[in-house]
């Protein structure tokens, strides 16, 4: 083997080494499983990113979401391991409520859910994917709870008469992580909930 082969095969070798990790690292996970209990069908679905792609915990950061579709009522629990609790930190669901099958800034509406059983109607979306608040604020909810723990996280349960879940929906869901008023970090995810 002359230099310049011995030289590609490390190169080829060392970009192994660091790809193997890196690929490990960047992962994209998720899972779904459906239920059938009484009154409606359960269906339940978990996502993951990796240390690398949040800065929400150190490890892997899970958001597990099930829901419940029942004929007068939808009801749904998201459980965050997030590792610290924020009065601010949020979970934000934007509907397709107009049902064209896209999630549409600043068309498509939703809630911001926050700790101390706190909402913020009609949040949108920016073109980067973000809640948008618009000045209304936060009030006290009556169709969520929200409790937390430091060994599991969040988990904020929905129950709600909402007109535009009669039939299969997408949904756009950001989970917002505050260290401060005004800083933070957050992660998106979209799917669709259908009985
Ligand atoms: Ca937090
Ligand atoms: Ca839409």
């Amino acid at each position: 083997m002359n230099l310049t082969q011995r030289k590609f095969k490390i190169l080829v070798i060392t970009l192994l080494i660091l790809l193997i990790p890196l690929g490990f690292a960047i992962y994209q996970l998720f899972y779904a499983s459906s239920l059938s209990v009484s009154g409606g069908i359960s269906k339940s679905m978990a996502f993951a990113w990796s240390p690398m792609q949040q800065k929400i915990v150190n490890g892997t950061l899970w958001i597990n979401v099930s829901w419940t579709w029942q004929t007068e009522n939808f009801s749904m629990t998201v459980k965050i391991n997030d590792d610290d609790f924020h009065y601010l930190d949020c979970l934000g669901f934007v509907f397709d409520t107009n049902h064209n099958g896209v999630i549409e800034s600043l068309v498509d509406i939703g809630w911001g859910l926050f700790p101390y059983n706190q909402y913020w109607p009609l949040v949108t979306l920016n073109k980067l994917g973000d809640l948008t608040f618009p000045s209304v604020g936060r009030f006290q909810s009556d169709f969520h709870t929200c409790t937390f723990t430091n060994e599991t996280g969040y988990e904020f349960k929905i129950s709600s008469r909402t007109p535009f879940i009669d039939r299969p929906t997408l949904v756009h869901l950001c989970f917002r992580d505050m260290l401060s008023e005004i800083s933070g970090d957050a992660v998106y995810i979209e799917f669709e909930v259908r009985p």
